[in-house]
């Protein structure tokens, strides 16, 4: 496969510069390397500039309410393990208002890669801060400045034991290609928080600033050393890209047992009378 076999005939609504861009092209990248079909894949979004990545992308789609992508791909991969299941999100869409349903898809551990576009603010809504925004960023609707601390996706999720976390940055297109791959090879919940300028309403995390303070993490670092993991997402001067943790832990599949069961999906209903349960609703 070639990334070109994953092109959409979707006309692309971003504006010109922006880092969605640069994910759309590592995703498409490490899809062609994958060797799956467009038809063997799903991708799941809520609301947001990141969530229209489904539309620019030649595959099966589920596009849903805003921070809300996570409990519908985990119910499609539930549902027919045969597909491979990414959701493309924001900060906003994933860590505030779809932010219990991360929590909780990183404990139930179904076995999908969650690409979050970080740009620390809400693009589509015109620039107001996410939970990722950096403290002091003014914006129109916080005129003096954020006063709140940033919510710690990575941390995150290293607390609550997610056994793959990474983070890339758009600009770093083949870096960024092989983490989506390295996510999506990991079986169960797979985080990858990506750097993603918004050119247009964040003009604090510029390209230049990221240049600045990104750098990748080195051979030395050992990503099943969940200690060493901890130390390099708590940095803030300097921000490492690369897989930050990565090890086994029995995922949903495994631990309910469906992974040993024909998938719901093949599963035979023509004995099944749904008539008695939609009664009780009328
Ligand atoms: C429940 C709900 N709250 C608010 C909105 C309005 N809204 C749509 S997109 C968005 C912010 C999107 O920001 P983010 O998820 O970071 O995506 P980006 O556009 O930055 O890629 C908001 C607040 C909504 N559609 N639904
Ligand atoms: S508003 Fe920002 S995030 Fe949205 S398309 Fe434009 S540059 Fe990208
Ligand atoms: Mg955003």
């Amino acid at each position: 496969m070639e990334p070109n076999d994953f092109n959409s005939a979707d006309p692309v609504a971003w504006c010109p510069g922006c880092g969605n861009f640069g994910v759309q092209a590592a995703l498409k990248a490490a899809l062609a390397q994958l060797g799956k079909e467009p038809r063997q894949l799903l991708l799941v979004s809520g609301i947001g500039q990141a969530a229209k990545m489904p539309h620019y992308i030649k595959a099966n789609f589920f596009n849903g309410l805003h921070g809300r992508a996570l409990p519908a791909a985990a119910a499609a991969k539930i549902a027919n393990r045969e597909l491979t299941v990414i959701v493309t999100t924001g900060d906003g869409d994933c860590y505030g208002e779809g932010g219990n349903h991360f929590l909780h898809n990183i404990r139930r551990n179904v076995d999908i890669t969650v690409i979050v576009h970080d740009n620390q603010i809400y693009g589509l809504t015109k620039g107001q801060a996410s939970p990722t925004s950096e403290p002091g960023m003014k914006t129109k609707i916080q005129p003096g400045g954020v006063i709140l601390a940033p919510f710690p996706p990575l941390e995150t999720a290293l607390a609550l034991g997610c056994g793959f976390v990474a983070r890339g940055y758009a600009a770093e297109r083949e870096h960024l290609t092989e983490l989506i791959l390295a996510g999506i090879r990991h079986k169960g919940f797979s985080l990858i928080d990506v750097f993603q300028p918004c050119v247009s309403f964040n003009k604090l995390n510029t390209y230049e600033w990221y240049a600045r303070r990104v750098y990748k993490v080195g051979p030395e670092h050992d990503a099943a050393d969940k200690t060493a993991a901890m130390a390099l997402a708590a940095q803030r001067e300097r921000l490492p890209i690369g897989v930050i943790y990565s090890g086994a832990k029995p995922s949903y599949g495994e631990l309910s047992g469906l992974d040993g069961m024909p998938p719901l999906v093949d599963a035979d209903i023509s004995n099944v009378d749904i008539n008695p349960a939609l009664a009780d609703f009328r």
